[in-house]
């Protein structure tokens, strides 16, 4: 037995609250005649050597209205997702020219340019180097486009699911980059993809040094075709742009090369009609999944508010929650683990009373950066931008039940 003095434990006071808040939640569901479940009475299914989720799940990706099908994104439905992964089956898709098939046993990645020993490296080369498995989120710069107003998305999904969390295993570039020797004078990076439109973009060889990572694992698996199999380069915390999939060739130079994607596209035009560019850091948003639009709340009582928060800027350190408009704020509960770059799951107890509520989250960074409200954002970016809007957004809550975005 332990001799130290039992201490009201935080878990225990929460779970208390949650207590509190429950308030009888669950007698609905008490029962006078108590039956025995019955016995399954059959064989169930064989063994499979690939496993596949039960015929009841019926969540999907949602793929964008496109010129042709090859082209566009598909979208993850954040409002069906659990904890801070995304299954790769589930993981948004942004292709400009299609998926391609690529064998592994063909692909190669060229190291040239300022570099004094230019390499040409096999998937079987790359697999010898020693690799790191980092939990991060990409999210396209295009996401939440729809909330610059002023029709706005219907749902969780519509609205924000160019956006996913997976746990990534590669190679750190910088590893191939010391391998191939950087030459002085070299200050960026050229990424190429194997794909028809060879995605291309500029990246500054100090965070190429930094994070950036050469990956073929995603969830424990190899990484999806959709993802960028067999290799794919992984920018953390930066548009999703810069992470060029189906990876071939990395190029050191002294400059950036002004390419398509860096030039006509992921650039934010200002009020005054200049561009920025090279926006590339991801800032911090939140969005609550539960009750998100297109949910119904099946009556008042007990409701787990819960959502997901992340930056590009490394750790989020608090999720504030409003149920009355902004007025007041409180904090929501963070789960662990609390990763840099990655999905973070925030959750509050709460009572509906039934009243129409407008909910909103809002969270910080460990830089100190706060998500701005659309007022701010708009103030700060003007009206002509369409990448990078992270501003707050809220969900109407209506006497009926039903879930709205306002
Ligand atoms: N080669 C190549 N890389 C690419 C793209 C592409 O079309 N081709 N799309 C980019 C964009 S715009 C985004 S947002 C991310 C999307 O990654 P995902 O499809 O794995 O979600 O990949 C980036 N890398
Ligand atoms: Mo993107």
């Amino acid at each position: 037995m332990s001799n130290h003095p039992i201490q009201p434990q935080p878990e225990r006071r929460r779970f208390l609250r949650f207590g509190a808040a429950l308030g009888g939640f669950l007698t609905g569901c008490k029962t006078s005649r108590v039956e025995e479940p019955a016995e399954p009475s059959s064989l169930g299914k064989p063994l499979s050597e690939h496993g596949a989720r039960s015929p009841f799940e019926k969540t999907g990706r949602l793929p964008g209205p496109g010129k042709n099908p090859e082209i566009g994104s598909s979208k993850t439905p954040l409002q069906d997702c659990y904890g801070i992964l995304t299954p790769a089956s589930l993981h948004f898709e942004r292709h400009h020219s299609g998926v391609p098939h690529i064998d592994p046993a063909a692909h190669k990645l060229l190291l040239h340019g300022l570099v004094d020993r230019p390499l040409m490296l096999t998937m079987a080369d790359i697999h010898r180097l020693p690799a790191v498995s980092r939990i991060h989120f990409i999210e396209c710069s295009g996401n939440s486009r729809s909330e610059w107003g002023p029709k706005t998305a219907p749902d969780a999904q519509k609205a924000h699911g160019l956006v996913s969390c997976s746990e990534w295993t590669g190679v750190p570039l910088s590893i191939v980059l010391a391998e191939a020797g950087v030459k002085a004078g070299a200050s960026w990076i050229v990424a190429e993809g194997a794909d028809a439109c060879h995605m291309q973009r500029s990246i500054p060889l100090k965070k190429a040094l930094d994070d950036a990572l050469l990956v073929f694992g995603q969830n424990g698996e190899a990484i999806r075709p959709e993802q960028g199999y067999p290799l794919r380069l992984l920018i953390p915390g930066w548009e999703g742009n810069t992470s060029v999939k189906w990876v071939r060739r990395i190029k050191l130079v002294d400059q950036p090369s002004m390419t398509k994607d860096e030039t006509s596209k992921y650039t934010d035009l200002m009020a005054d009609g200049t561009a920025r560019q090279f926006t590339f850091e991801m800032d911090a948003k939140s969005v609550i999944t539960f009750p998100s639009g297109g949910q119904k709340l099946a009556g008042p009582g007990f409701c787990e508010i819960s959502g997901l928060a992340w930056s590009g800027r490394g750790r989020i350190e608090r999720v504030e929650i409003s149920t009355d408009g902004g007025r007041t704020w409180v904090n929501a509960a963070l789960d662990e683990p609390r990763l840099r770059i990655a999905f973070t799951r925030f959750r509050l107890p709460w009572k509906w009373e039934g009243q129409e509520v407008i909910l909103q989250s809002r969270c910080t960074d460990e830089t100190g950066y706060v998500q701005p409200s659309r007022e701010a954002l708009l103030e700060a970016r003007g009206a002509n931008s369409d990448y990078h809007n992270n501003c707050i957004t809220a969900w109407k809550i209506s006497p009926g039940g039903g879930v709205t975005n306002v």
